[in-house]
């Protein structure tokens, strides 16, 4: 099934796919406001793979003619409106077979062309695969790069995958850092444009010490008696190699469920993806405001700049205990420290899709010579100062502390086209 896309005259076809996708369900491009009965429509289709045996992608057109069939059928019999028969038909006639996860080559031709067909396996791509495609024309950008159905619509979408609660955070750009006016700022926060070309699912919580054990059968460190037992309670006392290992195992038992396209990945978020999350569209030093206290944040110590002073508990507390930002997520300021995947640089990291993970010789050393990654938002133990979404501290990754602990993002990498 060879689909040709005009690279420049059918951007409207690739709007519309796009507008697919972004509606996360191949299923809402088969409803029409003329029909108005889109559960019946709905219930119609989930059905029609097996009557119609969808068995395989080699035969589509054997597909179409049987469903074609099938709504007549359910039209003469009074169990499908004939507003609903076009909609069917147009997304039927464009769908992979009811596969969930068929793959799409998307192959950029000599002369401009996006070329994209649906094949069964990703071995059979000579081109981009993109493995969680419905159909080939809602596979491929204009430059021949994969499109995604498993993007959230909106910042806040949720999504559960292997136990986990996301948060859709949408690509965009922003400001990483603060200004040179915010109070309490350090040196190396100098502001940086970011530009997120890809959007990327956010855990709503830290990572608790109950899906730590689940995920991998034992705490990676001691608790304290400021890192209380409690399986909502967060994560402390683990290396940056241990979490990591657990993101790894995250994305084993995604793929494995059938939850995660093969194309995605749980990992540490960048810093660029911490504090694009952490801010959730402020440009105020913290999601809250220019203030912080500590009825809003884990923190102990003074609130930050004009807020009213708050309690010290100085202990980890279940996560999910303050208010969430604007997208969902709990705790990006305080209550535990979180690990970042990137090596510390003293100089953000700016410009498109940022990721120091591997830049080892970017790295700043401290002064005995060891190398650090960065940790995130402040926690227990500290002022509400370092609680701010530009506020940045080094660690070095093969060592441990209760006060800090980590949380994950799922993301489709850049090396996945
Ligand atoms: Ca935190």
């Amino acid at each position: 099934m060879d689909v040709r896309v005009g690279a420049n005259c059918c951007r409207s076809t690739i709007a519309a796919a796009a507008l697919l996708l972004s509606a996360g369900l191949a299923g809402a491009a088969c409803t029409s406001r003329r029909c108005s009965d889109t559960q019946a429509v709905a219930r119609f289709r989930s059905s029609l793979a097996a009557e119609c045996n969808c068995t395989s992608t080699a035969s589509p057109k054997r597909y179409v003619r049987c469903v074609k069939w099938r709504i007549k059928a359910a039209m003469k019999a009074g169990d499908l409106s004939p507003a609903c028969r076009k909609p069917i038909l147009r997304c039927e006639a464009d769908s992979t077979c009811g596969l969930p996860n068929a793959v799409a080559c998307c192959r950029l031709s000599g002369t401009g062309h996006v070329k994209a067909r649906i094949v069964k396996s990703a071995a059979d791509c000579r081109g981009t695969a993109c493995p969680s495609a419905r159909s080939a024309s809602a596979a491929c950008t204009s430059e021949g790069e994969c499109l995604s159905d498993y993007d959230g619509t909106r910042a806040g979408d949720s999504r559960t995958v292997a136990g986990i609660e996301l948060a859709w955070c949408p690509a965009g750009s922003f400001m990483m850092g603060s200004p040179d006016d915010e109070p309490e700022r350090r040196a190396d926060e100098r502001q940086v444009n970011v530009t997120l070309t890809r959007g990327f699912w956010m855990a709503k919580y830290e990572t608790t010490q109950g899906d730590f054990k689940r995920v991998m059968g034992a705490l990676p460190g001691d608790l304290t008696a400021e890192l209380p037992e409690g399986d909502r309670n967060p994560v402390g006392n683990v290396n940056f190699t241990e979490a990591e290992s657990y993101a790894a195992a995250l994305t084993r038992l995604g793929h494995d469920a059938g939850e995660l396209p093969v194309d995605w990945e749980f990992r540490l978020p960048t810093e660029a993806h911490w504090e694009y999350a952490a801010r959730a569209g402020t440009t105020t030093a913290t999601a809250f405001g220019n203030s912080l206290t500590s009825y809003q944040a884990n923190f102990a110590g003074r609130s930050y700049d004009t807020a009213e002073q708050g309690p010290s508990l100085g202990h980890a507390v279940a996560v999910g205990s303050y208010p969430p930002n604007a997208w969902g997520i709990y705790d990006m300021h305080g209550n535990t420290y979180e690990w970042c995947r990137d090596w510390y640089r003293q100089a953000l990291p700016g410009g498109t899709d940022p990721d120091l993970h591997d830049a080892i010789d970017a790295a700043t050393p401290n002064p005995d010579g060891s190398l650090s990654r960065v940790r995130r938002g402040g926690g227990w133990g500290d002022d509400g100062c370092a609680c701010r979404s530009a506020s940045r501290l080094r660690f070095e990754p093969d060592r441990r502390y209760d006060h800090i602990g980590f949380r994950v993002a799922v993301v489709r990498p850049q090396h996945s086209r």
